[in-house]
């Protein structure tokens, strides 16, 4: 509650979360991604709290002087107490100010503090646990920080956002003692709920039936649950970054969230608005001369009519919906080997798992198709210059050279041994990596139980490629954001995913992609679009159907989009492209300004004059009608629209200037027509 009246319109706002500067995992890029409109909003008056990672805080970030005087008095005393910080500005877009605390210069209070942790918020911390015992170091640390800033800093109202439960022990703090500073608490996921999911629960059926503190007891993570919990509680405004999310916090945290504020992306925009689709070909080609490699001596098959599909992310076999995956994978080989089809599909599965190196067989399928190109560019060489020398000889008695007579002997030879040097005895690897854990490890193991081997009779060929992609990869020499452009589908079928940025990615490059109504994107993008899957959304249905039906939706939508034509698939893309804006933080970044919003409402009332609060998170019903390319009866009802209630947040913000932020409009449907692509 505030003790003196603040400035609530020139506020101050601090996001906490142990990601800033530091790549981990989502919310990393929920922070980056969003840096552009926050900074842009909020200029010096926003600065990221975390602790400090110097091998990566040396890369991503520059250290500079303070210039705030609350902020520079409040580093230096606690910098003379001992703790050591790191100021600066993070080199991304945006380049938002980043506080990076050493928590290694706090560990000598550790047990004091986890002491008062029990006295002041009843939550325990057994020893042995060094990520709560980090996540409680911190936590205190950041409490410490905003204490003492509010007492240099008495005029202007201070909003401080917290990014999941590993930065959740600073919201008890702040509420105990009386931290004159408004609080957000954002989850990403629950604890309970990856847990549960990961196991063999029926969960989205059992939600409300859980013993929460029991099941948290079972696996060993009460004491996390409750600093989750202990934060949802006493966090004024807590909110979630899906609906299904919300509903699974309300029943595992106990706390119905406030709000929900959904993952955005920082949109590119090229100046032709085909450009994307440029960029697929260039990308393409470099995954087909991969699978040349990869596939030596069973190129059987033709690059035009292969299709690349790929999954991707966090290890998490069955929450990611890996399991499924495969499993539809075997289907759809079975479908279009029972169709006829000539249609080949390369599916790659990038996850990154524990590996020892590259396999000797995926450094030697680059390796024979590199020699065979060095070869027949010799040859190329060699024929050209007898052609041109027979050419300048040539007078209208003679004949033009015959085509073998242009290959020398010398030449042959060269071409028959690396011919040779591709025959291969083995089938193409399934994987490119020598895993840690070959004989356990589930992917490998699905994938053989399904025998998936990539038979040359297989229309459906399988590449496990267990580590991130990066362009200095000798085998597959392309950054992520490059392969997904090259790609044709993504395929994402979560089980347990509270956003899900891997479809939003694609969707932005104009990838369409395949991902599940119990995935926070799922559920936004249904809601969103009529008929989802003209703009290549496929939602796959793991809510209401049992898994051999989901299985069998999801073989059915890779099965359906073999059948495309590049026509088709073109057009599709575009469609899918047209939907970036949707996903920009300049629309999505307003349900943040709602939250803060809520956030100063809740904590100075007084400064509302005691208004009643608006229903800032209401749902609207609005949505995208089909493309106009589309049979049916098109409603245009895009237009102004929010991720939520556009019109209550234009009443609730009155005064407040959110220029930064854009309403969306679907761009125009472009005609391939009108650009010429070479199809
Ligand atoms: C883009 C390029 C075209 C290319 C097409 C291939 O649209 O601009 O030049 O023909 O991609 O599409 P596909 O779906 O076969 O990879
Ligand atoms: C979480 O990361 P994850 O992959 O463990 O946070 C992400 C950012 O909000 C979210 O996109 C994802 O679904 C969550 O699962």
């Amino acid at each position: 509650m505030a003790q003196t009246p603040r400035d609530v319109n020139n506020h101050i706002l601090f996001e906490v979360a142990t990601e800033v500067a530091n790549r981990v995992g989502g919310i990393y890029s929920v922070l980056k991604s969003k840096a552009q409109v926050t900074t842009a909003e909020y200029g010096s008056a926003y600065t990221l709290l975390g602790p400090l990672n110097r091998q990566s805080a040396q890369v991503e970030v520059e250290e500079v002087e303070p210039k705030d005087p609350a902020l520079a008095a409040t580093i230096k005393s606690m910098n003379e107490r001992g703790i050591k910080t790191l100021y600066g500005r993070w080199l991304i877009d945006g380049a938002p100010r980043v506080l990076l605390f050493d928590t290694s210069t706090g560990y000598g209070w550790l047990d004091e503090w986890k002491g008062d942790l029990w006295s002041v918020a009843g939550i325990p911390s057994p020893p042995g646990d060094s990520e709560t015992n980090e996540a409680i170091v911190f936590g205190y640390i950041v409490a410490w920080f905003l204490g003492e800033y509010t007492f240099h800093e008495k005029k202007r109202a201070i909003i401080v956002q917290f990014h999941e439960w590993l930065a959740g022990v600073a919201v008890p703090l702040c509420k105990k003692r009386r931290i004159d500073v408004t609080t957000i608490f954002t989850t990403h996921a629950t604890l309970l709920g990856r847990y549960l999911c990961a196991g063999s629960v029926d969960f989205y059926n059992n939600l409300q039936f859980f013993d929460v503190d029991a099941e948290a007891g079972k696996r060993g993570i009460y004491h996390r649950y409750c600093i989750e919990r202990g934060a949802a509680h006493a966090a004024d405004v807590f909110t979630t970054v899906s609906h299904i999310t919300a509903y699974e916090s309300e029943h595992l945290l106990k706390r119905k969230p406030d709000g929900v504020l959904p993952n955005g992306l920082n949109v590119k925009k090229f100046s032709a608005t085909h450009e994307f689709q440029n960029l697929h070909q260039q990308a393409k080609v470099k995954i087909n001369d991969f699978v040349r490699g990869h596939f030596y001596g069973h190129n059987d098959f033709d690059p035009e009519n292969t299709l690349y599909f790929f999954t991707a992310g966090r290890y998490e076999y069955r929450n990611k919906g890996v399991d499924m995956f495969i499993e539809s994978l075997a289907r759809l080989n079975h479908r279009m080997k029972s169709d006829g089809s000539t249609t080949t599909v390369v599916a790659f599965i990038i996850l990154p798992a524990q590996t020892q190196s590259l396999t000797v067989e995926a450094l030697k399928g680059q390796a024979v198709i590199k020699s065979l190109h060095d070869t027949i560019k010799v040859i190329e060489e060699n024929v050209g210059k007898k052609l041109f020398e027979r050419s300048i000889a040539w007078n209208e008695g003679s004949e033009l050279p015959e085509d073998k007579e242009l290959l020398s002997a010398s030449d042959k030879i060269m071409l028959r041994r690396r011919l040779f040097a591709m025959k291969r005895h083995g089938l193409p690897p399934i994987v490119t990596h020598n895993m840690v854990n070959d004989a356990e490890d589930p992917v490998l193991n699905q994938l053989r139980r399904c025998q998936l081997f990539n038979h040359p009779s297989d229309r459906v060929k399988v590449v496990f490629h267990p580590e991130f992609l990066n362009s200095a990869n000798p085998v597959l020499p392309m950054d992520y954001d490059d392969f997904v452009r090259g790609t044709h589908l993504g395929v994402f079928s979560s089980y347990y995913e509270p956003w899900g940025y891997t479809p939003a990615e694609c969707t932005v490059m104009g990838v369409p992609s395949i991902t599940t109504n119990l995935s926070g994107f799922g559920c936004y993008m249904e809601e969103l679009i009529e008929n989802a899957q003209d703009y290549g959304i496929y939602i796959v249905d793991r809510r209401m159907k049992g898994v051999d039906d989901s299985v069998n939706q999801l073989t059915e939508y890779m099965f359906e989009f073999t059948k495309k034509s590049k026509r088709q698939r073109i057009n599709q893309r575009n469609r899918t492209e047209r939907l970036s804006d949707l996903l920009d933080w300049k629309r999505m970044g307003m349900e943040y300004v709602k939250a803060r919003q809520l956030a100063l409402r809740r904590a100075y009332p007084a400064a509302f004059n005691g208004e009643e609060e608006p229903d800032f998170f209401g749902s609207h019903e609005v949505k995208i009608s089909r493309p106009l390319s589309e049979p049916g009866s098109p409603r245009d009802r895009s237009g102004m629209m929010t991720p939520g209630d556009f019109a209550s947040l234009q009443e609730g913000l009155e005064g407040l200037s959110t220029e930064d932020y854009i309403a969306w409009k679907l761009p125009e449907e472009e005609d391939p027509d009108d650009y010429q692509f070479p199809l």
